[in-house]
């Protein structure tokens, strides 16, 4: 049987009608305390002396933990320990925890964390990417991927650009703020209920802080108001801290934070600075590409050096690039440790490689999807990473000729052209940019995934697997493949919550992998226990196992038809085994993580998208008038979902490149630190005219049902809207000069950019 593809998700009435439990409705046990932060109030010092008596004193409040609370390790980095949980002596941003309060409510934590007096003694503090280049302040060494003689080449091509480019950041901003909610439980164990996209890593990093054996915790996710990134490891520090007071008090423990708390304490998508060096012919074909990447990594490591090594991999997009140099520096600053957030340091990788062929395109008097098209991967040649992965799979041509002609590009940007001549104050501006986007972790070992599929003698399913569900739809994906798999409809199958007590050792759901990995686990599963039945199937009517069908809830065999649930309880009788396991590993993966080399990607998506804008060249206002989006999600495993990933993507990475903007003052404090003062797209934002096609394609690589993931690569189609908004301003110079528009591109930066051409003199 197929999936079926209009199915909505699972838990769509309950979002909608507010049934369903996030981590914060989960009925409070009796005895429920309730913790808040105390954050660092400076980017850089050591704290000299931290006196808590009159918090200690405060209404509510029951105890105070400070970094000597901890019995374990005091630390939650995900890849390097450099990530304590309370500052210990060192504070390094502003936001940073250092002391936790519990109290009988949250508003006694709460105000009783203001009430701290800590002597800071102030270190200097880097604060920016650019700081942190100079002064060769990086978490990690620098990363070099190379291929041929770029240097050289620069030197001989035709046409040469040298620039800079910064692209900001981005806060995740998941509807649901980050909580834990841990429950003491018999001989030194520990019930967390938490809102993250990786329970696994969470277990560990609780047991490390109290000195437990992995066994004693468990942790547990029905489902997140959105993860998007900020909840694959930086949940940690407030799963410790839970824990570590739920099981030094031995009563429940939440830790919920305000949305204030949460943008100070967290990491975000990490904003780039970049320095590129570009060689290209008479055509626009790049001849030689060198770039510079510094992005902000914040205080500790965290994950940027794989946002970092995505990046590099990424910096490609869909362009052959013959000779390259490309360079990542994970910059170490004062700021909030950054980390994951949809797409992995790959937009920021491919942006930069599309700034600068805008960039070309402009310079030459080129139509840019001409000089876009020319710069393609080939299919047959041309057609190496410069990682020195083979992209085999390649549909850009095909794609973007769909779009070019769905979207009726050149009439539309012929008649924009028109309205700019006779429209002084209102200029419009189109743009069609493509995604090629890697799909794998890019870390090896973490491509692997467990499933659990009981079927039980009524012939109802359960089916749990180490995949979190995030909103993205992913318990709906897999339930549809064990439904699919054992003909049943997909009613009798029910996903359960994430728990480390049942698939152990899982992988965060992150990197788009969640229906790769899980739904190939939960088929292996599924297949097992349909083998036996139909083994069982074979003993009792006859005929061949092999020819036993599985459909419509019925099982036909031998030239009967009985009903699934009664066969089920029959096999039951029959003491077979009605549940199973299912593992599955990526096949086929690879990467050098010195050299930069490798196959880290089991294939690519691709997706193309054109918007058309208008900006207001008085007020800086822009609006986007109409996208069209064509994406590849392979054959979809349900395209009512698929849909909603493409659109919900490209409206976050609109937001990342447009009105989302992070503002540190030069203290290094984040001034934008809730929606007063950080806009975030809204409904007003969406495109008027909003066109969202899946393309049909069929996954080359055995993924399951033939499907590609869909989670992270559409944010990438959010480039298509920078780029009509440059091709907008550039109307002001007669498209003669290329406007500098770094992201995101505000009404003040949109302003800022015209006006620098209206000053020129051409
Ligand atoms: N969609 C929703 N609704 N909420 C989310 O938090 N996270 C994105 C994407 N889509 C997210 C989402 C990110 S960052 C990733 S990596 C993938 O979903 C993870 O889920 P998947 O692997 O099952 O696609
Ligand atoms: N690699 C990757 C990773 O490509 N995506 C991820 O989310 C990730 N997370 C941890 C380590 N490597
Ligand atoms: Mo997604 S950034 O891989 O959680």
């Amino acid at each position: 049987m197929k999936p079926d593809k209009q199915l909505p998700h699972e838990s769509a009435e309950l979002h909608v009608s507010g049934e369903a439990v996030y981590t914060d409705d989960i009925p409070e046990l009796t005895g429920t305390l309730h913790c808040a932060l105390g954050l660092s109030q400076c980017a850089h010092a050591r704290i000299i002396n931290i006196d808590l008596t009159a918090v200690r004193a405060a209404a509510g409040v029951v105890d105070v933990l400070t970094a000597k609370d901890i019995p374990g390790t005091n630390d939650c980095g995900p890849i390097i320990a450099d990530d304590p949980i309370l500052a210990d002596g060192l504070v390094q941003c502003i936001g940073q925890p250092v002391f936790a309060v519990i109290a009988t409510s949250y508003e006694a934590a709460r105000s009783a964390c203001g009430k701290a007096q800590i002597d800071y003694d102030e270190l200097p503090a880097i604060l920016t990417p650019k700081q942190a280049l100079q002064e060769e302040s990086y978490v990690v060494p620098p990363m070099h991927c190379h291929r041929g003689e770029p240097e050289e080449k620069l030197l001989s091509a035709a046409h040469r650009i040298k620039g800079e480019l910064s692209i900001g950041g981005q806060e995740q901003f998941y509807l649901e703020g980050q909580i834990s909610y841990a429950v003491p439980k018999e001989k030194d164990s520990l019930h967390v209920y938490c809102s993250t996209q990786h329970p696994t890593e969470m277990q560990h990093h609780i047991a490390g802080a109290l000195n437990l054996s992995a066994h004693a915790v468990t942790v547990e996710v029905r489902r997140m108001g959105g993860g998007f990134g900020g909840k694959e490891s930086q949940s940690a520090v407030f799963a410790c801290v839970a824990s570590i007071a739920a099981h030094r008090l031995q009563r429940p423990v939440k830790l919920r934070l305000d949305r204030d708390d949460d943008f100070m304490a967290t990491g975000k998508r990490h904003c780039f600075y970049y320095q590129y060096d570009v060689g290209y012919d008479e055509a626009g074909i790049i001849q030689a590409a060198k770039i510079d990447m510094v992005l902000r990594a914040g205080y500790s490591t965290d994950l940027s050096p794989p946002v970092a090594s995505r990046a590099v991999c990424h910096f490609d997009n869909a362009y052959y690039l013959s000779d390259v140099s490309i360079r990542a520096m994970c910059g170490k600053t004062n700021t909030q440790s950054n980390t994951a957030f949809r797409g992995f340091g790959g937009p920021q990788g491919a942006i930069a490689i599309e700034y600068i062929i805008d960039d070309i395109a402009r310079n030459l008097g080129q139509e840019p999807l001409d000089v876009r098209r020319r710069n393609f991967y080939g299919k047959d040649s041309r057609n190496t990473t410069p990682y020195q992965q083979v992209v085999k799979d390649n549909v850009i041509y095909e794609l973007v000729d769909q779009l070019e002609h769905s979207s009726d590009y050149r009439r539309r940007k012929q008649k924009i052209r028109e309205f700019n001549k006779h429209s002084p104050v209102i200029k419009k501006g189109i743009a069609l940019t493509p995604v090629k986007f890697g799909i794998s972790f890019n870390v090896v070992h973490l491509n692997q995934a467990g499933a659990l599929v009981h079927v039980y003698t009524d012939g109802s399913i359960m089916v749990n697997h180490g995949g979190t569900e995030m909103g993205q739809g992913l318990h709906t994906k897999v339930a549809q493949v064990v439904a699919a798999t054992l003909g049943v409809g997909v009613s009798r199958v029910r996903s359960s919550s994430t728990v480390t007590d049942k698939v152990a050792n899982t992988s965060a759901t992150a990197a788009s992998t969640g229906a790769d990995l899980n739904g190939k686990a939960a088929q292996d599963a599924a297949l097992q226990i349909k083998a036996r039945l139909a083994d069982f199937a074979a003993e009792q009517y006859g005929g061949q196992s092999e020819a036993v069908v599985f459909s419509e809830d019925q099982v036909l065999v031998n030239g009967s038809a009985v009903r699934f649930s009664e066969l089920v309880s029959a096999a039951y009788e029959a003491r077979v085994q009605l549940w199973s396991d299912g593992f599955y590993a990526t096949p086929g993966l690879s990467w050098n993580q010195e050299t930069l080399t490798g196959n880290p990607f089991y294939y690519f998506a691709y997706g193309a998208a054109v918007s058309e804008v208008a900006i207001d060249t008085l007020t800086g206002e822009m609006k986007v008038l109409r996208a069209d989006l064509l994406h590849d999600v392979g054959n979809s495993l349900n395209e009512a979902i698929d849909i909603g990933q493409v659109e919900g993507g490209f409206i976050q990475g609109l937001g990342w490149l447009t009105f989302e903007e992070l503002y540190w003052n030069d203290k290094g404090r984040l001034l934008t630190h809730a929606p007063s003062t950080y806009k975030i797209p809204a409904v007003n934002d969406c495109p008027v005219d909003f066109r969202t096609t899946l393309f049909d394609n069929e996954n080359q690589a055995d993924t399951i049902f033939r499907s590609k993931a869909a989670g992270e690569p559409p944010l990438l189609l959010s480039f298509s809207v920078l780029f009509a908004i440059r091709d907008a301003v550039a109307s002001v110079a007669d498209y003669q000069v290329n406007p500098k528009l770094e992201a995101p591109a505000t009404p003040e930066r949109i302003l800022q950019a015209v006006a620098a051409l209206q000053s020129m003199d051409h």
